[in-house]
């Protein structure tokens, strides 16, 4: 079987609790770069730990793990594990085999990819077996691919000398509260020493084995990722004291993802009309726990099966027929990921040498320091550039920019609103539904975008911008906010007068 050797094999950090005190460490490879140099290996190219990552480095989902042993509230078990994915979606379910197969396939067709992770679709260590026979047989046969697993914690500490043995070095708890009264509200009942244990006692197992795992995973030197669900009016407020708290046990980044609730798919949550947040309220509780953890804010939710870089799916490309007739030239594939991997890395470093003098961090020559903060979306392929066409754009990154530099704060999805084609086409309510999902967004920059959009999101109060195709997404963001100060259009609200003299 062919061996991946691409990049270096990440090597084993002593004491991942060393490691960063930034307020999010998983957006920028500024952030990266205060990290120790074992820890910063593990996570350069593993794009879900790394915000810069994922604009170069893809990740692929086996679906291997069927079973589950709890219920969560806003989980239907028809579907994937809704801890890491979309509610509502359903994944081909693979043998281990089928699993390897698959990996070798996506690793030969896409080079970018550099993570295998196992996130359901139902709980990965409730099906060891399947779960670790799929570890075992790539980490012999594809040892530079990441392995990296996402967990309810429940089976976590009895895993854990596996997990090690393994060299599986990223691992994701869910945790959604330290308090059995709150968890009571989320999981009616956990399986646990064969039998049900219902309501605060069941959550009360939970949350321990949850707190245990964390702790031996640390003590292990394993990267430790906590995903949490909001839920409005159930865990909001205390996910701030679960944030300090899996901070002070040395977990590495905290993931708070919003809860999706509807009807249609059959959850005690949606049923119940159980809403989710609002990008705004989600944005104020990841700030919130910023001060005291890193935060992931770039998670897409995605399926058990997603193959590709975050926000894109390729899955379709990989099912197992399609696999089983493709002819792969394994050496020439291996020496395209070794050219591939060789040329990010290369972009990398010549972004990370031209930052000082390119990459302003507040605008230049503004003297007044005033200016209220502005939300940018942004349509973008990967690469950390401007891309993409705004009726191709199956989802914004959004960018907070300010005095004091740029952010990334988020991504808002929205439905396709053009097929193809050089103009954008009819659809106009998707095209409402879109501006909808740009709620707060002043400006939107794509690479190019059609009459009609451009005037409803005018009327929208939502500046539309093409000028910046292919320009690196902070630089153009920042230079329209610039913009913005010079035309005066930032002048209402301002404490101070700003003077342009650049
Ligand atoms: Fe997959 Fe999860 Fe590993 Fe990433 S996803 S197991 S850590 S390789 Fe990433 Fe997807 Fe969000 Fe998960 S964007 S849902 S956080
Ligand atoms: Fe569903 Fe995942 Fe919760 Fe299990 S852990 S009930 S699969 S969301």
């Amino acid at each position: 079987m062919m061996e991946l050797k691409v990049l270096g094999q990440a090597q084993q950090a002593e004491n991942p609790k060393g490691g960063c005190s930034a307020g999010s460490c998983g957006s920028t490879d500024d952030q990266l770069s205060h990290l120790p140099e074992a820890i910063r290996e593990k996570v350069h190219n593993h794009p879900c730990y790394s915000e810069e990552a994922h604009h170069y480095f893809a990740r692929m989902h086996v679906a291997v793990a069927p079973a589950c042993n709890i219920q969560c509230h806003y989980c239907n078990r028809k579907y994937d594990c809704a801890n890491e994915s979309r509610p509502g979606v359903v994944s081909e379910l693979l043998t281990p085999d089928q699993a390897v197969k698959k990996t070798m396939a996506v690793a030969a067709n896409i080079p970018q990819m550099t993570v295998l992770g196992i996130a359901g679709p139902g709980d990965p260590l409730a099906n060891p077996e399947r779960t670790f026979a799929t570890f075992r047989m790539l980490s012999e046969q594809a040892p530079d691919i990441k392995l990296c697993v996402s967990t309810n914690g429940l089976a976590l500490p009895a895993a854990v000398d596996e997990l090690a043995r393994h060299n599986i070095d990223h691992v994701t708890i869910t945790i959604n509260c330290v308090d059995p009264e709150i968890g009571a509200k989320i999981y009616p009942w956990v399986f646990w020493n064969n039998r049900r244990v219902k309501g605060k006692k069941g959550a009360r197992i939970l949350i321990e084995q949850q707190q245990k795992g964390l702790e031996m995973l640390v003590a292990r030197g394993i990267l430790v990722k906590v995903n949490s669900v909001m839920i409005p009016g159930v865990n909001d407020e205390h996910l701030k004291e679960v944030s300090r708290i899996v901070k002070q046990k040395g977990a590495f980044l905290h993931n708070v993802m919003p809860l999706i609730a509807e009807a249609e798919h059959g959850t005690f949550y949606g049923v119940m009309g159980q809403r989710g947040p609002k990008p705004s309220e989600l944005q104020a509780l990841q700030d919130a726990c910023a001060g005291d953890m890193n935060m992931m804010r770039h998670c897409r939710q995605c399926r058990a099966d997603a193959v590709g870089l975050l926000g894109e799916d390729r899955g379709a490309e990989f099912t197992l027929d399609k696999i089983e007739q493709m002819d792969i030239d394994y050496g020439a594939a291996m020496q395209k990921r070794a050219r591939v991997h060789a040329a990010i890395a290369e972009e990398l470093a010549a972004k990370q040498v031209a930052k000082p003098a390119e990459h302003p961090v507040q605008p230049k020559g503004i003297s007044d320091k005033s200016y209220r903060p502005v939300l940018m979306a942004v349509a973008t392929q990967g690469g950390g550039v401007i891309n993409q066409h705004f009726g191709h754009a199956k989802e914004f990154l959004v960018y907070e920019v300010g005095m004091g530099g740029v952010r990334f704060i988020g991504h808002r999805k929205t439905d396709l609103y053009c097929e193809g084609g050089d103009t954008c086409g009819d659809g106009e309510s998707v095209l409402a539904r879109n501006i909808r999902a740009l709620e707060g967004c002043e400006v939107v920059l794509c690479s190019k975008i059609g009459f009609e959009p451009w005037g409803q999101l005018e009327e929208a109060g939502i500046q539309p911008n093409g000028e910046h195709a292919m320009e690196p997404i902070e630089d153009a963001v920042m230079a329209v906010y610039k913009e913005m100060i010079e035309d005066g259009r930032l002048d209402e609200g301002a404490a101070g007068q700003a003077k342009a003299t650049a």
